[in-house]
């Protein structure tokens, strides 16, 4: 497998894929170290995961070379994505012994009522490539903590990132038939649907998740979607700093070129300060230092995979046939690497797939909204449910049209956030389950319920 480095379109590794041989040697590997892994404690388990935190940080510099040059990913970006994740581990160091241990919920009289949470036994991860980080964590992590050992298939555009993983995580002393990284496109996630394992966690497209769920249905394992979305963002009449709320809106919008499943993907502005929001907005983005990724002063590198170019171009010149209008952007950057101009359309509406469709780009559309009804109506018309948000100064109106949005996560003057703390999921076709929080290690565990009573004494 070839791995492009997108900046500059040359190849910079080549890998030999996991063949289907290798896939079973490595499955039967990961169920027998499996079971010596679960006897472990969580303590034991956590302490290793605590290690690997400390590696990577110790390499952050190194790892980061590698994430921007596979992925094309600003490297301050890529930084500060590999620091953020860090608080996953920082969670779970806090967190995991509380959320595994077994609970005794009757302990009086002669019945004894209690869980015990058993890990899955051997589960798969397949990933993603925008965040690879991010979105490995929060599988990976949390399922080795709990005692699973897991296949972590990432992305073909993230590989040379998931095997850095690996190697590190086997530093930390996670052995080797617990966590092993397999190298291979859909093909080789084909596979892994058709074989004998105990979880599919995904993260990637809608068709795909739609497809490994249909696949694995009938083996009745736990299955976990974490999709893309589709999530608007509506600056309400009161915001006080308009600038602002620009400044923050576009970062919403074209932070990682726009690549992240949480990423403002359209937006509505009351009609009251439109104008001022938008000349904002495209001042801010005219601002953006387009580039190398490797230096660190670039915010907007090339995209990572060539053919979101077309789809992009395509949902500009549909949106301009149905009577938007081009601010900033429009088109790919010529010369070498998959560069997208930032682009900023206006009088957009819902006839237009870019309201509809996700972009996963550097592009955005801007409607005017006379009302919060019209915007919420708005808002809640698309088939995704990842998150929503809402600018305003006033929390009780933004949270009155918050609360009736069908999403996983609601945004009041923020957006673009994840947080270990609080669990992230989608609904509808942003996928279904939970990474995170406590919710994020149930996900790894079946609990098996104990009733125990004791036999009166003969004397
Ligand atoms: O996803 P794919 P891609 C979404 C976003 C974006 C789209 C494309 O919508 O436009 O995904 O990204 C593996 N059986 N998000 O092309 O194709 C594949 O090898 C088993 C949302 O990467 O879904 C890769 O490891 N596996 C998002 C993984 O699935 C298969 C993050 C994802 O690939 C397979 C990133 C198959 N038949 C993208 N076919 C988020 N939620 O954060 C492919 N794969």
């Amino acid at each position: 497998m070839q791995i492009i480095n997108p900046a500059t379109e040359e190849i910079i590794s080549e890998l030999q894929e996991t063949s289907k041989d290798e896939l079973r040697r490595i499955l039967d590997s990961l169920r027998e170290g499996q079971k010596a892994w679960s006897q472990k404690s969580t303590k034991e388990r956590l302490e290793c995961i605590i290690r690997f935190g400390e590696l990577i940080q110790l390499n952050v510099n190194e790892l980061a070379k590698i994430l921007t040059l596979e992925t094309g990913k600003p490297l301050q970006q890529s930084l500060n994505e590999i620091k953020g994740a860090q608080n996953r581990v920082q969670h779970l160091r806090k967190n995991a012994e509380k959320w595994l241990a077994p609970e005794t919920l009757v302990d009086s009289g002669s019945t004894h009522e209690k869980i015990v949470y058993e890990p899955l036994g051997v589960i798969a991860n397949i990933s993603a490539w925008n965040f690879p980080y991010n979105v490995g964590y929060n599988v990976f992590l949390y399922a080795l903590v709990a005692g699973n050992s897991v296949l972590y298939k990432p992305s073909e555009f993230a590989t040379l990132t998931g095997k850095q993983f690996e190697k590190y995580l086997w530093q930390a002393g996670i052995p080797e038939n617990v966590f092993q990284c397999v190298v291979g496109d859909g093909k080789l996630g084909q596979q892994i649907l058709e074989a004998d394992l105990n979880g599919y966690f995904f993260t990637g497209s809608h068709g795909t998740g739609l497809r490994i769920a249909k696949t694995v249905a009938h083996k009745l394992v736990p299955v976990q979607l974490e999709l893309g979305g589709k999530d608007p963002l509506y600056i309400m009449d009161d915001v006080s700093d308009v600038k602002q709320a620009a400044i923050n809106a576009a970062e919403g919008a074209f932070y990682n070129n726009g690549q992240s499943c949480c990423a403002v993907e359209r937006i509505y502005v009351s009609e009251k300060i439109h104008d001022e929001f938008v000349d904002a907005f495209v001042a801010e983005v005219k601002s953006y230092k387009i580039g190398n990724p490797t230096s660190l002063e670039t915010f907007v590198g090339p995209l990572t995979r060539k053919q979101q170019i077309k789809f992009l171009e395509n949902q500009v010149i549909y949106a301009l046939n149905k009577g938007a209008i081009l601010l900033s952007g429009g088109k790919e950057i010529e010369g070498k690497g998959y560069y997208f101009e930032p682009t900023v359309l206006t009088h957009c509406n819902h006839e237009m797939d870019l309201m509809k469709e996700e972009s996963f780009g550097p592009i955005i559309g801007i409607q005017k909204v006379s009302s919060d009804k019209i915007a919420l109506e708005l808002m809640a018309d698309t088939n995704y449910g990842l998150t929503a948000a809402v600018f305003s100064n006033d929390e009780e109106r933004a949270l009155h049209l918050l609360n009736q949005l069908n999403v996983g996560t609601a945004y009041w003057n923020c957006c673009d956030r994840v947080s270990p703390n609080i669990p992230w999921s989608g609904r509808n076709n942003s996928g279904v389950g939970s990474t995170l929080s406590t919710q994020g290690i149930r996900a790894f565990v079946q609990p098996k319920s104990y009733h125990l009573r004791s036999l009166p004494s003969e004397n």
